[in-house]
């Protein structure tokens, strides 16, 4: 068996021994797009869905130096990015962080990121009553594919 996932195995043992896994938030679909030189920046989507409601407060990850939850706005009539503090997780429902949309931001990245590897991820969803909960996500990364948002554009 893998070490490491024999080492996940106990630590969540453990942590449902001590009660303190509340599987308040779930997530699927996870994925990382993949790199292409020169870029230092992609964006990590998935679906969230929280049971109880909350929200997502932060992010972070080894791989890239600063991790971000971003929107996709209209500025006049181009459509652009920007941070935000929190993304809200309506109970019950399922949040989609997909490439035109909300999606976690990743920069600062020194090791491109390429289809095949694993990105471990971390997420906190601070709930209803305030209790934070963080989730440890392993995301496969996968090929480039075409999402105009993250590309940046080169005019001669
Ligand atoms: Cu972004």
């Amino acid at each position: 068996m893998n070490t490491t996932l024999s080492r996940s195995i106990t630590l969540l043992a453990a942590l449902l021994a001590a009660g303190t896994v509340s599987a308040q938030t779930t997530v699927s679909d996870a994925w990382v797009r993949g790199m292409v030189a020169p870029q230092r920046a992609t964006g990590a989507f998935m679906k969230i869905t929280s049971a109880q409601g909350g929200k997502l407060v932060a992010v972070s990850t080894p791989a890239a130096r600063v991790a971000e939850v971003h929107e996709m706005v209209m500025q006049g009539d181009v459509m652009a990015m920007r941070a935000i503090e929190s993304l809200d997780l309506p109970a019950g429902q399922a949040v989609e962080l997909k490439p035109g949309g909300h999606h976690l931001m990743l920069m600062a990245i020194d090791q491109p990121l390429k289809a095949g590897d694993t990105v471990p991820l971390t997420l906190t969803v601070e709930g209803k009553d305030g209790k934070r909960e963080t989730l440890e996500l392993k995301v496969p990364v996968k090929a480039a594919g075409a999402a105009p948002a993250m590309k940046s554009e080169h005019k001669h």
